[in-house]
């Protein structure tokens, strides 16, 4: 299979397209950092491609001319503050590329895969797109978005043999998720990870890779992961009078 992967330089991403090179397919990985892109190269060799692009500002005339497979992957989290103290710039950036890059790319493959009679288009949404918890704001809202989005596209692509499924992986270590997220603060990023056996990248790998082989009739819509030691924490109630 041909298949293409943006976020390509780190965690899942890296992964992903370690997994899928492995297993044979040809891997066209997407990420703006090229000296990441180039070591991934050249672990990978001739089956992996790196297409070196800022995904906000993405040139859809240097995708491939067949793509079986699109993993949108690329996303991330700014600040963990509530609503009322969180920074508008953070807010712009996560709805460019959560939102605005994946809906950008899914315009720009589905023509290629509506012409080829197939296709499997897999986003990568977030337990957060579901359940709520305090600083997940528009992090959270993001990911709704992309769940809905696929839900979307299936109903649109309808009798087109293009499968659509949100991965929403939970709490996962071993990726730049919250070294991102808290800007640098590695050790507050570390302590979210400290004592639990979180999901990690290769887990969220051999998803897609049983996702992707499944007999193309058969189509996942939405697919949570979380690690065993996390669960829903249940509704809360904030009392009147406190203290
Ligand atoms: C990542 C899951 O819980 O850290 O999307 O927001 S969480």
């Amino acid at each position: 299979m041909q298949i293409l992967v943006t976020g390509a330089s780190s965690g899942f991403g890296t992964a992903i397209s370690q997994t899928l090179v492995q297993q044979g397919h040809t891997v066209y990985g997407i990420a703006r950092r090229k000296e990441k892109l180039q070591q991934l190269k050249q672990q990978l060799g001739e089956n992996f491609h790196p297409i070196y692009a800022d995904l906000t500002q993405f040139d859809a005339s240097t995708l491939p001319k067949q793509i079986d497979v699109l993993i949108n992957n690329a996303g991330l989290a700014l600040g963990l503050e509530p609503a009322d103290q969180a920074n508008l710039a953070d807010w712009h950036t996560m709805i460019n590329t959560n939102i605005t890059a994946v809906v950008a790319l899914t315009h720009a493959v589905l023509p290629l895969m509506v012409k080829q009679g197939i296709g499997t288009i897999i986003n990568l949404g977030s337990t957060a797109g579901r359940y709520a918890y305090t600083g997940a704001n528009v992090y959270g809202a993001s990911k709704a978005f992309i769940s809905q989005f696929s839900d979307n596209l299936r109903t649109d692509l309808a009798g087109k043999n293009i499968r659509v499924t949100t991965l929403a992986p939970g709490l996962c270590s071993g990726t730049e998720f919250s070294n991102v997220r808290f800007k640098g603060d590695n050790e507050r990023a570390k302590a979210v990870y400290d004592d639990v056996d979180a999901i990690t990248p290769q887990d969220i790998a051999d998803t897609i890779s049983w996702l992707i082989h499944l007999p193309q009739h058969v189509n996942v819509n939405y697919l949570e992961v979380m690690p065993t030691c996390q669960n829903s924490a249940g509704l809360s109630v904030t009392k009147k009078h406190i203290g």
